[in-house]
């Protein structure tokens, strides 16, 4: 079948963006007078559940604290992340920024799926590769989006319909078990590359699952082929 469109998730995918949203989550607690520091430990366990507003309601329900704002601490927490976004030096993970212009030179669509909101990921585009990169992906599918987030496939379906494809014309491409399981949901082919949070995660049913999107770019000694395979002739 051949490859139409790559759909990228972003949070552990396109940028290591977890401990900028952990710093976000405490300073806002902080802010807010709340007791709560999420560790890398805590927040590590936390980010089985997708969704900052409802990572702040499941930390709230486990730790029996009543009177938490989720909406407000969480709105709080996407203007903290804008600026701390801005003052970062965060990078694309590896790979990334060359998939995404070898994609483009080959005419293959591109599109965002991703459980975070559209303010955090312009931020990070803004910081990267410039709005006028994300303004060249035909569909960017955000937490505004959808009704549920991953591991429900409700974010993959819409990206999908923008695009006019089938699952079977896309590759994603993730760093999640939730992640994988949103995509593999609709059948669409995934690609993980485990992120600082997500090394232990259960990839079953991934088909491939590489160290870095370098690999996939730059092909090298013990490159899955079954990766490679899934791209055209004249990628590389
Ligand atoms: C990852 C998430 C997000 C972020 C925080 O999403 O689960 O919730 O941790 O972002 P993805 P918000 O990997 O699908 O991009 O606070 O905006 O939810
Ligand atoms: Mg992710």
């Amino acid at each position: 079948m051949p490859l139409k469109a790559l759909i990228f998730d972003v949070d552990g995918t396109l940028a290591e963006t977890e401990e900028l949203h952990r710093m976000a989550f405490n300073r806002v607690f902080a802010d807010a007078g709340i007791s709560w520091f999420w560790s890398r430990t805590v927040y590590g366990r936390l980010l089985k559940v997708t969704g900052g507003r409802e990572r702040i309601l499941a930390y709230a329900a486990e730790t029996g604290t009543p009177g938490i704002d989720a909406a407000a601490l969480h709105k709080a927490k996407t203007g903290y992340y804008r600026h701390a976004m801005a003052d970062s030096a965060i990078a694309l993970r590896d790979g990334v920024e060359r998939l995404i212009g070898r994609a483009l030179e080959l005419g293959l669509a591109l599109g965002i799926a991703t459980t975070t909101s559209r303010s955090n990921v312009d931020s990070l585009f803004q910081a990267t590769l410039g709005m006028d990169t994300l303004d060249r992906f035909h569909s960017v599918r955000t937490a505004e989006d959808v009704s549920i987030k991953k591991p429900d496939p409700e974010v993959y379906r819409l990206v999908l319909e923008d695009l006019g494809l089938n699952a079977a014309d896309a590759i994603a491409f993730e760093d999640s078990a939730n992640g994988l399981k949103a995509a593999k949901a609709l059948g669409i082919r995934t690609v993980i590359t485990p992120g600082i949070y997500t090394a232990e995660d259960d990839f079953a049913g991934a088909d491939c699952i590489l160290e870095s999107l370098d690999h996939l770019v730059t092909p090298q000694a013990g490159t899955a082929h079954c990766c490679l395979d899934m791209l055209p002739t004249d990628f590389h």
